[in-house]
């Protein structure tokens, strides 16, 4: 039994279309909190975050898109995220676009320093989500969280003070990727992080990619939050979301990431991202949302493990 906090993220502005501060409600009218009290874990719904106000960021970058919206709201969860990263709870930050990891995930990974534990972060996404203003295509900020996490230089002053504790790319995986820029893959590359694209899973398997790296979390006895951006998945069952790529995780490989997870039993945060229920067709994309996280937290059919390789 887990005990889990909701904590909605109603944040939009880091998207290039709006529709994501619909994310919240729709998960809990698709029934998140009933799914995971069905499977015998503690609930709470903490409700809906509220962005800070902040007035007008300096930067050489203008065509960073609503900077002042988006700093406010990762500020704000920056500090909810450190506060219940010191807490026995696991929470699940209910999104809202992806710029909210800038704020999630740099609150675990302050409260992670502090408690002398490492951080490990796996990234579910087609993109790698590792622009710096300078490399951005876009200047959409929910392009850019991962390179803000890991201490890239060039960002404006988006926390209100200075990073506590930057994410370390070792301790890094991303999975799923199909749309990388170009510059966007150079800072990667350099960077040293897990990557791998939709290709390393046509040529080996999803589980021979997590496993070895849920292995390292296990043996520096780290701490892991998932980040699930719905492009992950492919966009033909998961319509709801703005930034479709083709040929993304099937039904099944969505599935098996979150079984083999619930397995390890190591996962301590979860994000829930990008889902824009505006786009979505009948509210299929967020019962899969559900699905899936219901599926990371012990929702099964048999009572069998993915074996190691
Ligand atoms: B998401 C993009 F140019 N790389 O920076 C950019 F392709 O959170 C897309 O993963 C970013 O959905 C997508 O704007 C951000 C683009
Ligand atoms: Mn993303
Ligand atoms: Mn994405
Ligand atoms: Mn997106």
């Amino acid at each position: 039994m887990t005990n889990i906090h909701l904590l909605g993220a109603p944040i939009e502005e880091g998207a290039g279309r709006r529709g994501c501060i619909m994310g919240p409600a729709a998960y809990r009218t698709a029934g998140l909190a009933e799914e995971l009290a069905s499977l015998g874990h503690e609930v709470a719904d903490l409700g809906d975050a509220q962005r800070d106000e902040v007035g007008t960021l300096e930067t050489e970058h203008s065509h960073l898109k609503l900077l002042p919206q988006v700093a406010g709201w990762v500020r704000s969860l920056h500090r909810h995220a450190y506060e219940l990263a010191k807490q026995d709870v696991l929470p699940i930050y209910l999104g809202g676009d992806h710029a909210l990891s800038m704020g999630t995930v740099t609150g675990h990974v302050a409260a992670a320093a502090e408690m002398g534990r490492p951080q490990f972060v796996l990234w579910l996404d087609a993109h790698s989500d590792f622009n710096v203003p300078a490399s951005s295509p876009s200047g959409n900020i929910h392009g850019m969280p991962v390179a803000f996490a890991c201490g890239l230089d060039g960002f404006p002053d988006m926390l209100g003070k200075p990073l506590p504790a930057q994410l370390d790319p070792q301790n890094l995986c991303l999975i799923g990727l199909r749309s990388v820029d170009g510059m966007e893959r150079d800072l990667l590359q350099a960077s040293g992080a897990h990557a791998y694209d939709m290709r390393a899973i046509d040529e080996h398997g999803l589980a021979k990619l997590l496993l070895p790296f849920l292995d390292r979390v296990a043996q520096a006895n780290g701490l892991l939050h998932v980040s699930l951006d719905v492009d992950f998945i492919e966009p033909d069952i998961a319509p709801a979301v703005g930034t479709t790529v083709p040929g993304g995780a099937t039904f099944r490989e969505a599935h098996h990431i979150m079984e083999m997870l619930h397995d390890s039993g190591l996962v301590t945060s979860l994000d829930l991202v990008e889902l824009n229920p505006f786009l979505d067709d009948r509210g299929r994309t967020a019962r899969l949302m559900v699905d899936l996280t219901a599926s990371l937290f012990g929702r099964r059919v048999l009572d069998r493990r993915t074996q190691s390789y």
